[in-house]
C-alpha cells in the first residue's frame, strides 16, 4: 500500500528542497542525501510505485521504459557512463526504507578495484 506522506512523495511535490540532477514527465533524479559513494543519486518515477515488484506490475509498459530512459539521461548527465552501479532495494529485509520505487546511481573510483 503506497503511503503519500512517504519523503520522496513530498520531495515529488516539492514540500521537500532536493539538489535535482535530471527531470522530465516520467522521473526525478536528485543527490542522495546520506551519499555511500563518490557520485549519489537516487531516480524515482513520477508515479505512485511502493517498489520494484509494484513498480514492474501495475506502471503501463511505456512508462516503464520511459523510466529506465531516464535513469540513462541520469547517468549520461553525470558523465559516470563507463563506472556505476544500479541498486534497488527491495522489501524491508534489504533494508530499503523509502517505500517509493527508486534506482540508486553508484559511481566511484574504489568500484574498479572491487571486483
Ligand atoms: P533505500 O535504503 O534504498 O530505501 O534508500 C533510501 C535513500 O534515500 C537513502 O540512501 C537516504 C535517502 N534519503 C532519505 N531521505 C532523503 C531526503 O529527504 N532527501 C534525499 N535527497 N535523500 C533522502
Amino acid at each position: 500500500m503506497y503511503d503519500n506522506d512517504n519523503v520522496f512523495a513530498k520531495i515529488l511535490r516539492g514540500q521537500i528542497p532536493c539538489k535535482e540532477v535530471y527531470s522530465d514527465d516520467t522521473v526525478l533524479a536528485f543527490y542522495d542525501v546520506a551519499p555511500r559513494a563518490k557520485v549519489h543519486v537516487l531516480v524515482i518515477p513520477r508515479g505512485e510505485y511502493t517498489d520494484i515488484f509494484d513498480f514492474t506490475q501495475n506502471a503501463p509498459a511505456d512508462f516503464q521504459i520511459a523510466f529506465w530512459k531516464g535513469v540513462r539521461k541520469t547517468v549520461e548527465t553525470l558523465g559516470v557512463r563507463d563506472n556505476f552501479r544500479t541498486v534497488a532495494n527491495t522489501g524491508r529485509g534489504s533494508g530499503q526504507s523509502v517505500m517509493h520505487f527508486h534506482v540508486h546511481i553508484m559511481s566511484d573510483d574504489r568500484f574498479r578495484e572491487e571486483f
